[in-house]
């Protein structure tokens, strides 16, 4: 009766556990397209619900050869991709993939599996050793799926212009 107990406590416990890895990291309004290039950009919102900063390592998919993580950045006027190794998700805080910033780009796509509604599902592994996964709903390329907060009248222009114009010396 006592090693039943045990073995039931122990049960719990693992639950628990399984339960709160589960919760610490939330990926929202995942989706992905397909330019006409072949390579497809994935876009997401992460939230880290723990204390510690994550840093997402890598993802991975089945149909796609490889995923890399991208960021853009402006070089004067013009918007370049940089591959990155990490991505930070700091802690109890969120990190957003969109077309002007951070996104993932998969190479070597299976044309079946990419095929434009169908969701493809992503998995992302963090420096702590977690994991994460998250379905991402294949859009048609040119429109990008509606977001659940509305980020529409984010003005990006006006935040690139100060970049450009910030003083060099104080
Ligand atoms: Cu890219």
């Amino acid at each position: 009766m006592r090693k039943i107990f045990t073995l039931t406590t122990i049960f719990i416990l693992a639950f628990t556990n399984l339960a709160m890895a589960m919760d610490k990291i939330i990926i929202t309004d995942s989706w992905l397209w397909i330019p006409p290039n072949k390579v497809a950009g994935g876009f997401f919102e992460i939230k880290n619900n723990s204390d510690k900063t994550l840093n997402i390592v890598s993802a991975t998919t089945d149909g796609a050869q490889k995923i890399e993580l991208h960021n853009h950045i402006m070089d004067g006027a013009i918007m370049k991709m940089r591959k990155v190794k990490t991505v930070k998700v700091p802690a109890n805080g969120t990190t957003s993939f969109n077309p002007h910033g951070f996104h993932l780009m998969m190479y070597k796509l299976d044309k079946a599996t990419f095929a434009v509604g169908n969701m493809v599902e992503i998995h992302f592994t963090f420096d702590d050793a977690s994991t994460a996964s998250a379905k991402f709903h294949v859009m048609p390329f040119g429109k990008p799926m509606e977001k659940t907060m509305d980020h529409q009248n984010m003005d990006h222009s006006k935040m690139d212009h100060s970049k450009t114009t910030m003083p060099a010396k104080k």
